[in-house]
């Protein structure tokens, strides 16, 4: 088998996102409705601001904007977790950033799945947040090593999908049939099962630990538990989520509405209860599933972050009014926070990519150094700086998200030490830092820009 005859991983991804999102639409109606709503709101506003679509258009975002999701799962061991980081591989997905969700009270670690260079990015971005449960964090002994065993008992993966992981690996490719088999097999390990894998009391003790727990111990796998469309405006959204049937939480998460958006917003309605009928034929209830929608920014620089860790912290001692008198406070409280790209970019607050506009002539060469060069060519309007989206996640800052499909007030270990290497060890491999991929693709561009213009420097 020849590398030409191989489908792409970005195709994969593509095939296998939308069969998820078509799986999970059965699986949950409103996410339909939702994905029709962020839809109608997008068209709208891309509409009503022509500039905007042709940022976009210009930054070759647009495209992907319709197939642009997330989703969120959570696995049981490091087993489990191993051959999930292979599987992503086959689709160009790898383990991004550490996220200690022990912070905020729920007891896993996770990482997100995802592309990481431009072009796979403006092709699909399907990003898989992925969580590990940790059993070291149940207090109770005899708990843990129950749970421990039960999970032990099954495999989340069909056999087809472990033989298609391991052609993939030997061959370094997977051809059309096996891509479309790959597809089919891969998303059973994230189908919802109504059947419990445990009776109700064994339930009902791990949920008393903590509902997540019951949630990744007592089913036969991962079932992914939302999907999340990208709004172009999560205002307007979350405002006609009620004229379409749907109930949003109260509070929009992350920062505020801004003229250029920074980060991740989030919205979401609450999880349904779902029957489950547990071992020995006794019903259940069982809340997992939710939705959501999101708004997505400019990345941010460590500097920036750190700006915005240190608002958005001052905001949360109105998080208890409602939506909009939050939104106004915390628009008060980021008038501290630049709102103009180009400030954003001169402070050095958030990350861009720059673009070469048309080809080298006589008068651009000059022996100046890069970054004089740079700024030359941008007010010469030579060079173009894309801000970078922020392909990533807020879960911690947006505890509200995670918590919202537990049940209310959930105290947890906070104080559980972060264990990132354990994660790794898990992953088989180490985790992407985000911020080292937002800068290489930053000074990439960069380079790749001034070559362009000024030809190759020393
Ligand atoms: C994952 C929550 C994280 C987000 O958007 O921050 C997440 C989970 O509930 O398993 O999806
Ligand atoms: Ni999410």
């Amino acid at each position: 088998m020849s590398a030409d005859s191989f489908v792409s991983a970005a195709s994969i991804r593509d095939r296998f996102a939308s069969a998820m999102s078509r799986m999970y639409q059965d699986e949950v109606p409103q996410y339909g409705t939702l994905l029709a709503l962020v839809a109608d709101i997008n068209a709208r506003t891309l509409a009503d601001d022509p500039a905007l679509a042709k940022r976009m258009a210009a930054a070759n975002e647009l495209d992907r904007l319709s197939v642009e999701r997330h989703g969120a799962i959570r696995v049981g061991t490091p087993a489990e977790l191993s051959v999930l980081t292979r599987l992503f591989a086959v689709m160009g997905m790898a383990p991004v950033g550490y996220y200690d969700l022990a912070a905020a009270g729920v007891p896993v670690h996770s990482t997100a799945f995802r592309p990481v260079n431009t072009e796979a990015l403006s092709i699909n971005p399907f990003r898989l947040f992925t969580s590990l449960l940790r059993l070291d964090l149940i207090g109770d002994a005899d708990l843990r090593e129950r749970a421990a065993d039960i999970l032990a008992q099954r495999d989340i993966f069909t056999p087809r999908v472990r033989e298609l992981i391991a052609r993939f690996e030997i061959d370094g490719g997977l051809a059309e049939a096996e891509a479309d088999e790959f597809v089919t097999e891969a998303i059973e390990t994230f189908r919802w099962h109504e059947n419990a894998t445990v009776d109700y009391a064994t339930y009902e003790a791990l949920a008393a630990e903590h509902r997540l727990i019951a949630d990744v111990v007592c089913f036969r796998g991962p079932h992914i538990n939302h999907l999340t469309p990208r709004t172009l405006d999560i205002d307007a959204a979350q405002a006609a989520m009620p004229e379409y049937g749907i109930t949003p939480k109260a509070i929009i998460e992350g920062p505020p509405q801004r003229a250029v958006p920074i980060l991740l917003r989030q919205t979401s309605f609450k999880a349904l209860e779902e029957s489950i009928r547990f071992a020995g034929d006794t019903e259940g209830r069982h809340t997992a599933r939710f939705g959501e929608i999101e708004q997505r920014g400019v990345a941010l620089t460590p500097d920036g972050r750190a700006l915005y860790d240190r608002l958005l912290a001052a905001a949360q001692t109105y998080k208890s009014s409602s939506n909009a008198d939050y939104q106004a406070a915390l628009a008060g409280i980021f008038e501290e926070f630049p709102d103009d790209l180009e400030t954003l970019r001169r402070r050095e607050l958030a990350y861009f990519r720059y673009e070469a506009v048309g080809e080298a002539t006589s008068d651009t060469a000059a022996p100046t150094d890069d970054h004089s060069a740079l700024e030359a060519l941008l007010a010469a309007g030579r060079i173009k700086a894309h801000p970078i989206v922020y392909e990533d996640f807020l879960p911690v800052s947006a505890a509200g998200i995670f918590q919202s499909n537990l049940g209310n007030g959930e105290a947890g270990n906070g104080a559980a030490a972060a264990s990132q290497a354990a994660l790794e060890e898990a992953l088989g491999r180490p985790v992407i830092d985000p911020f080292a991929l937002y800068a290489e693709i930053e000074a990439e561009s960069k380079r790749i820009a001034l070559d362009t213009l000024l030809g190759p420097r020393a």
